[in-house]
């Protein structure tokens, strides 16, 4: 048996027991607390009452807000009216443009996720029910203010009137695809409307955001960005070093953890969530942090605002965790009753976000069920057009993308030989195993 330098033995196959009286060293694996079958039962969630959690100074010392990131910022209420100091007391307009376009991402979601089920593209991510993330955030922030996002803030691109064509061409990877069909479908860049290319390497999105900050703060731009993480990609190291970097230089950031409780089949609990709240970590990089009900979209409005005028105003970065629930699969390549109960959506305590503004504008006297109606058959419309007008362009497997030459392209201005030889070998051998391909475009 091998033993170490005091004769003791070596870990290994052959040490079966531990030595003396000390118990066996074990681990703690993480259960989620139900699985398909159960029925799920959510008083254990501590949720705090509407109206409630104070607002400190935009400016205040990080440490007053560390009391924020254990309970829920929430402005709706039970009965649809906004309560509290951080009610952001928005116009009616306002809410009902908010509203349309957490109806319109939801009536592209749908669409998309059909087309993708008849073929026209190979893979497609919803964000129902985390609609009011992306919406309440797009609002609150500058139009020209840098956005990092995950692939679940398609609801911000849309916010800033990036055209819903483009993004289907996009999807499609079809001749008009303004990527030439480069990135993975949903993986949108649109630098003119501050939407930073979405990179499938998650978290990224943090230590990406900081340094562009910083970058800002350097320039002596007025500028801010803003970074977009799921919980369970908080997990990543780059998510820690991006905000070192963010509490060492007071970078101009917010940061935001989209807390939807699974991260494909697991769940919150192994990214860290069962001993602390994802907002927590704030306290730890000494910045602050608010933790927002993700599903109230006036809450998740005054709390990007609180962030953003703070880090405008020099005081500093703000990492916010957004509570919210994912609605349906990871993507189009996901089969949640596989992991989770079937109950869970439909028993999540803090709503749809839709529908709870909806409820809020109709107590206002500012909205009804009839205009309801009508502008879901609006939006819904609206998708239709976009998507048969993208559809001329070509869908999956239409042959109807752009000339294959253009994958080597636009790297260097002029392409090395090597690249050239590559890309004359690619074409040839696609002619030997496809004699009856003809280059396109
Ligand atoms: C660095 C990295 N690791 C793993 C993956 C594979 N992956 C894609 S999505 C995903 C789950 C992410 O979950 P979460 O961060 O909670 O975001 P959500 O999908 O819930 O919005 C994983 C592990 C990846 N894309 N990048
Ligand atoms: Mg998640």
């Amino acid at each position: 048996m091998a033993v170490n330098p005091l004769g003791e033995p070596q870990a290994g196959a052959e040490r079966a027991a531990a030595p003396g009286n000390l118990a066996p060293l074990s681990l703690h694996v993480p259960e989620p607390r139900f699985r398909p079958g159960d029925t799920p039962d959510y008083s254990y969630l501590d949720i705090p009452a509407a109206g409630t959690a104070p607002r400190p100074d935009e400016a205040c010392p990080a440490s007053d807000t560390w009391g924020l990131t254990t309970g829920l910022i929430r402005v709706l209420d039970d009965e649809a009216r906004a309560v509290g100091p951080w009610d952001p007391g928005l116009s009616a307009d306002h809410l009902r443009r908010a509203l349309r376009m957490m109806a319109l991402t939801r009536a592209f979601d749908d669409r998309m996720y059909r087309g993708q089920r008849q073929g026209k593209t190979s893979f497609y991510m919803k964000s129902t029910g985390e609609e009011a993330v992306s919406i309440g955030c797009a609002f609150a922030l500058a139009h020209d203010d840098m956005i990092f996002p995950s692939y679940r803030q398609q609801g911000m691109l849309i916010s800033r009137g990036y055209p819903l064509v483009d993004m289907v061409n996009q999807i499609y990877s079809n001749r008009a695809d303004r990527l030439k069909g480069r990135q993975l479908p949903i993986m949108y860049s649109a630098r003119d409307f501050g939407f930073f290319t979405i990179s499938g390497n998650l978290a990224t999105q943090i230590p990406q955001a900081v340094g562009w900050a910083m970058a800002s703060a350097i320039k002596g731009d007025t500028r801010i960005a803003t970074g977009f993480v799921g919980e369970g990609s908080s997990a990543e190291g780059d998510f820690h070093a991006g905000m070192t970097f963010a509490a060492v230089y007071n970078a101009p950031v917010v940061l935001n953890v989209v807390n939807n409780q699974w991260a494909i089949s697991s769940f919150s609990g192994f990214a860290g969530g069962e001993r602390a709240t994802f907002a927590q970590r704030a306290q730890g990089h000494g910045i602050a942090g608010l933790r927002v009900d993700g599903n109230d979209l006036l809450a998740v409005y005054a709390a990007m605002r609180w962030a953003a005028n703070r880090a405008r105003s020099g005081h500093g970065p703000t990492l916010i965790e957004h509570f919210s629930y994912r609605t349906e699969g990871h993507s189009t390549s996901d089969d949640p009753a596989a992991y989770r109960s079937a109950r869970e959506a439909a028993e999540w305590p803090l709503g749809d976000p839709i529908t709870r503004l909806k409820r809020h504008l109709i107590a206002l006297g500012e909205w009804s069920v009839e205009q309801q109606e009508t502008m879901d058959r609006e939006v819904a419309e609206e998708v239709r057009d976009a998507t048969r007008a993208a559809e001329k362009n070509g869908i999956l497997g239409h042959g109807l993308h752009h000339p294959f030459h253009t994958m080597f392209e636009d790297v260097y201005e002029t392409l090395p030989w090597h690249l050239e030889e590559q890309a004359d070998q690619a074409i040839r051998e696609r002619r030997i195993k496809w004699p009856d391909w003809k280059e396109e475009g």
